[in-house]
């Protein structure tokens, strides 16, 4: 079968094609240059779907209870799609838990949408794709367009705040502290997850993180840290949400309504208050200066030969500072491209 042009694939996507749905998906991931303008139409017809973003250290659980919070999705009838940035992700079709949990329960039900992203590299770089397949989700129809990400790393973050309602998942068995800490991630909570809460040990990190969370919590901070929503922490949450701590586990299939039911909660929460547009605001900003930047860096990329060769040399020489020479390539590249 032959390449499809973008532009083609674009009403079948809103009228949820599968088929095209992965095919432009996967030009979002690798941002191919023919699929600009298609992407561009699909985010106009995009912002219905609730955006989840699942974060948390490699191995506490995270894709094992997006499964479960999956199916669990889908029993309300609303279709769901799955974006895990994981190399490490088995999302594969295989087992995930053995006999309880299986993909299986979800695979092959044309209501679940399922694409591991481990690439990176891509031009314009991973959150950029990863944001783009996200609006294409969106615009195809799904209620609930699920990410999943390890939550170090620039682009990793950048995905995750990309979400109206962050669940940040803490395990036990993975040391003696609260992971989400040390990983920097616990301020973008919403909802807390204390996963695999059949373990013995389970009890003790429930503890440890309520502890944190009363210990730290005071007036204009979150946990000790200072609400300051230009740089990112989990904006639109105000006075009317407090993250809740959710103990599920995913072997036993525990908690995994009352999760639903609290990320339910915050999106209505969100709704009800205004907030939700004070986070899409936010959103926007985030990824309007990513994409500028990302233009940037193309454009340098390409006039690496000519123009900006003579600007290097100069900062090289220091003839002009980095700052000068910069605001003289903004200049001399503005009538470019249309990327
Ligand atoms: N005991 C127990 N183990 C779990 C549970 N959920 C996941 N695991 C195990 O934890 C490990 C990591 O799970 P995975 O979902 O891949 O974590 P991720 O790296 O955060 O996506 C796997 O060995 C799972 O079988 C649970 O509810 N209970
Ligand atoms: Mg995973």
């Amino acid at each position: 079968m032959g390449y499809v042009p973008s532009a083609d694939l674009v009403p079948k996507v809103l009228e949820g094609d599968l088929r095209a749905i992965a095919r432009l998906v996967t030009r979002a991931e690798s941002g191919v240059d023919e699929a600009r303008a298609a992407l561009d139409d699909v985010f106009r017809h995009a912002g219905r779907a609730h955006i989840v973003g699942i974060t948390g250290v490699p191995g506490s659980g995270k894709s094992t209870l997006v499964t479960a919070l999956t199916a669990a999705i889908r029993r309300t009838g609303r279709k769901v799609a799955i974006v895990a940035i994981d190399p490490s992700s088995p999302f594969s079709g295989g087992s995930i838990l053995g006999d309880r949990i299986r993909m299986g329960e979800i695979a092959g039900d044309p209501g679940v949408f399922v694409r591991s992203m481990a690439t990176r590299g891509a031009l314009g770089g991973l959150a950029r794709g990863a944001l783009e397949a996200v609006d294409v989700l969106d615009a195809a129809g799904f209620d609930v367009v699920i990410i999943e990400t390890v939550g170090v790393g620039q682009d990793e973050v950048e995905v995750a705040r990309a979400a109206h309602t962050t669940v940040v998942v803490s395990a036990p068995g993975l040391g003696d502290d609260i992971q989400a800490i040390k990983a920097g991630i616990l301020e973008v909570a919403d909802v807390h997850a204390v996963s695999k809460c059949d373990r013995p040990d389970a009890n003790r990190t429930i503890a440890d993180l309520k502890n944190m969370l009363a210990l730290s919590a005071g007036p204009g901070t979150r946990y000790g840290v200072r609400l300051a929503s230009k740089a990112g922490a989990a904006p639109g949450n105000d006075a009317a949400w407090r993250p809740p701590v959710i103990a599920t586990s995913s072997v036993r299939g525990e908690g995994i309504d009352d999760l639903l039911a609290a990320v339910d909660r915050h999106f209505a929460s969100l709704r009800e208050t205004g907030e939700l547009d004070a986070r899409r605001t936010h959103i926007a900003e985030r990824r309007m200066l990513a994409a500028g930047e990302d233009i940037l860096r193309a454009r340098f990329a390409r006039h690496r030969d000519g123009r900006v060769f003579t600007l290097l040399d100069a900062v090289r020489t220091r003839r002009l500072s980095p700052h000068a020479a910069a605001l003289r390539l903004l200049d001399e590249l503005q009538p470019g491209g249309s990327e």
